[in-house]
Parts: C-alpha cells; structure tokens; sequence
C-alpha cells in the first residue's frame, strides 16, 4: 500500500520563469521575454496587444528572474538535500535555436542544459524535460506568426531531434508542450500569437492547435526512433469542472468545459480527433487545416503517459447572474460555496485532485504524472530570513492525501509528483515574485530589487521527510 517504491518524487520550474540570462550565452529573444509585470500583462499574453519590444516604463521580470541560469549548481543541490528523485524543467527554445529557423544549433546552449542535466545526475536527480514551456523565438513570431504557420513544426521537430540526439543518455522523460489546452486562454504564451484585426480568433487558435498536436506526435515518433527507452507525456492545464447545482443543464455545461480542455489530450492520447469536437468545430464554421497523412501521424504518435497541473478545481454554471468570474482566474470559473480560496482566488480542493485524477485515468488508461500543484502564496521571512510556511505545508500534504487514495483505493498508476515552483520563480499569470510557490525562498521582489539570496523554508525540512519515508509521513 502506498506510493510504488519508484515513485518520482520532486519539483518543477521552467526556464522563462526562473533562467535569467536572457541575452547570454548565445541566445535569442523569446516572446516570454516582452511580457511585462502589471496591468499590461495580459493583453499581451492574451495575444491583443501588437507592440512587442521593452521598454522605458516596464518592468520585464523574464529578463533576469531568479538567475538560475547561473546559480543552478547550487539549486540543484539543494533539490539534491531535500532528496529529490526527479527535477521537472523547461528549455529555452531560443538558447538552443536563438531565432527558431537556423539548420545549425547553438552550442554554448547545448552545453548549458548538458552540464544542468549532468548536475543533477551527479544528485541522484532524473530530469524531466519540457520542450516548451510558453516559450518560442520572437523570430518565428515576426517572421512566420508562431504556431499559426505549418512551418513551425519543421522547427520544432529540428529542435526536438537535436535534443533527443545529443541528450540521449542523459534524459529519458520528455514532455512535448506545457499545458496545451492553455492556447485557448494564452495564445501568445502558448502559441505566440498575435491576432490581425478583424480575423477570426478561434480559427487561428484552432490551425495552430492542429500544428502543435503535429508536432507532438512528430516528436514521439523522433523521441522512438532516436532511443526506444524515451518516455513521452502529454500536459494538460487540469481541474474537473463542477455543475453550479444539480439542474441537468448545469451538468451539461460542465462536461461541455470539459471537453474544451481534453479535446487536446484525447488526440495526443487516443490518436484521433474526438467527435464532439469535429462537430463542434463545424457549427463553428470553423476549418481545421488538415493535410494528407496528417491523420496517420497522429493515430500512430500517441504519448505513454497524461502529465497534468492541477491547482484548483473549477464550477460552472447557466444562471447568467451567477456567471462573475473568480478572480486571479485565467480559467473562467464561479466561486464554489464549499471551497476556500489561496490569496490570488484560487480555490483549494485536494478532493478535487482525486476527482480529476479520476476522470482522466478513466479516459485514457495511461499512468499520470502530476507535474506541477502548489499554494501561491505571500511569504513574509522573519529577522534571520526563515519563512515559516504552513499554509503552503497544509495545502501540500493535502494534495498528498488525496493523491495516495487515488492510488490505494481507486488503483490509479502514477509515476511521480513534481510541486510546481519547488524554488521561488517568477509567476507566469501575472509576473510578480511576491505569488511564492517554493520550497526554497529567494531575495527578490516585484520590482527586481533583492540579493537573489536562497533561503530553505519550513517546508524544506518538511518535504525532505516526505520523500524520505516515500509519503508515509506528512
Ligand atoms: P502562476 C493559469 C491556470 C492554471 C495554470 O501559475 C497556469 C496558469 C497560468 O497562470 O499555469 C501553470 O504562476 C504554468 C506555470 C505557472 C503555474 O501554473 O500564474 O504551467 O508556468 O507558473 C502557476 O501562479
């Protein structure tokens, strides 16, 4: 009973939050890097806003975050202290292939995530790797339109060819895109795309859908061919919708979210395109820009494993008055009368995690990988700089709880835990540091100032006993 004596335990960052070094080592702009903090975040995460370039009056967190880009040994070694099995980490696209297009990749970038890979070996420590986290060359975005042009996927496969060929022994955990459904929410993030005037929103969110779940299953297929050990996982941006009450047109509403989100999952898990969707798509008018063969890769591409997030669970309802958006949310959810929320409106429901687990067990029948969950939180460190977090331990052991039911009474196979943030980072909805996630606390607030120190929390001590006796004491 418990958690499989293999089971990964760990924690997960992506490099345009945490790296730094934007503009070191060889490596070329990104869309991450022009997203500012404050209130003109969003309309350009959102893929509205059109100019795209720094300047005077923002602040671009991205530009130098936590510095991980030359502090890695040291936060490596301490994931390595609190015992981590598995570390889950991003690329920058842009450090390997600095404007996306080049035939020849950059060096001093490959060396970079060699040595981090080797780093961790050296702690006893698996990497998992996402090949793009939010992340794509600002060039391929001025020059192509991102993911809304076919060409991307030669790139992508360009890059992820090169990645499998030259970390062929060092990583066998690849995940191909972080949270895929989030294109619907994030489309420049996502997908770094940004909408002409006037043209049809959906239909460019739903080509470019088309060529990432490509891609995807592009990369499977090279994943396989250049190593057959490789293991590759989807990632999905998770959380069950509830119905608001039991009226059946609630329920309704609530599997119609539902299917908006695992439409992605179903094709890189089943290999084809769901019906509801094709249906969907149609009334729409909606065209999905399918070439021959296109259909063939996907059926015979599909990933070994579902990797999620899971923050929150989410409630819908049809009452148009009840309809006001929870705040701090990118996900359209109401407020759930029986769940409490985090400091940024994120409701907290470790049932919920079980529940979701669930369904996409039932789904896919695949094992799961829960590659990131945590509490963003305000830390306030004391005289000596110790963060007392015991919000974030309670929220976490929670998680923990339900996560075990789910193995011991529903049966469900899953491969590992990653805690998102597992070192402090730079938010990816709203770009402050102040929303801490970590394990580890890190000097530095929203507005740049710190001395980038890492100071181990309460839950650092806490976690390290968590892995110690493999979930057994919490
Ligand atoms: P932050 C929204 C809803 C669910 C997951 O988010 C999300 C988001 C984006 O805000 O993203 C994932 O930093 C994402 C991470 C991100 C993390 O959740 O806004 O994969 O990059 O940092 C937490 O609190």
């Amino acid at each position: 009973m418990g958690f499989p004596t293999n089971f990964l335990w760990g924690g997960a960052t992506a490099a345009n939050q945490c790296e730094g070094g934007y503009n070191e080592g060889g490596r070329g702009l990104a869309n991450v890097d022009v997203v500012p903090i404050g209130k003109d975040r969003f309309p350009i995460i959102a893929g509205i806003q059109k100019h795209l370039a720094f300047d005077d009056e923002h602040f671009y967190p991205a530009k130098e975050a936590i510095d991980m880009y030359h502090r890695y040994k040291e936060d490596i070694a301490l994931f390595g202290e609190m015992g981590f099995k598995v570390y889950r980490l991003s690329i920058a696209w842009s450090r390997i292939f600095p404007n996306g297009d080049e035939s020849e990749p950059n060096e001093e970038g490959l060396a970079f995530y060699e040595d981090l890979f080797k780093e961790c070996h050296k702690h006893g420590i698996e990497p998992l790797v996402t090949i793009t986290h939010f992340d794509c060359p600002m060039h391929l975005i001025t020059e192509y339109g991102g993911w809304r042009n076919r060409k991307m996927i030669g790139f992508y496969e360009n890059l992820c060819r090169t990645l499998f060929t030259r970390y062929k022994d060092l990583v066998k955990y690849w995940l191909t895109f972080n949270e895929i459904n989030m294109i619907l929410h994030a489309p420049f993030m996502g997908a770094g795309i940004v909408f002409e005037e006037g043209e049809d929103k959906e239909q460019v969110i739903f080509t470019a859908a088309h060529h990432e779940l490509l891609a995807s299953a592009a990369a499977t297929k090279i994943a396989k061919e250049i190593n057959p050990d490789n293991q590759i996982g989807c990632m999905l941006a998770a959380g069950n919708y509830y119905p608001y009450t039991c009226n059946p047109q609630d329920y309704f509403a609530a599997i119609q979210k539902d299917h908006e989100n695992y439409f992605f999952i179903d094709v890189q898990s089943r290999g084809k395109y769901p019906n509801y969707a094709l249906k969907e798509l149609e009334r729409k008018g909606i065209k999905l820009p399918i070439e021959p063969g296109d259909l063939e890769l996907l059926a015979e591409n599909t990933v070994d494993f579902i990797s999620f997030s899971y923050y929150s669970s989410r409630t819908v309802s049809t009452d148009s008055e009840l309809n006001k958006q929870t705040e701090g949310n990118i996900f359209a959810s109401l407020a759930n009368p029986y769940l409490e929320a985090s400091e940024w409106g994120w409701q907290i429901d470790p049932l919920g995690l079980r529940s979701t687990m669930n369904q996409i067990y039932d789904r896919y029948q695949k094992p799961l990988f829960i590659v990131e969950n945590g509490l963003g939180a305000v830390d306030t460190p004391d005289e000596n700089g110790y963060v007392a977090d015991d919000d974030r331990i309670d929220y976490m052991r929670e998680h923990i709880k339900a996560m075990k039911d789910a193995i011991d009474l529903d049966g469900i196979e899953l491969m590992g835990y990653t805690s998102w943030g597992c070192i402090d980072l730079v938010s990816a909805g709203t770009g402050e540091m102040k929303k801490r996630y970590g394990f580890i606390y890190v000097d530095r607030d929203n507005e740049g100032n710190g001395t980038l120190k890492r100071t181990p929390k309460k839950s650092f001590d806490w976690y390290k006993q968590v892995i110690s006796t493999n979930g057994e004491d919490l």
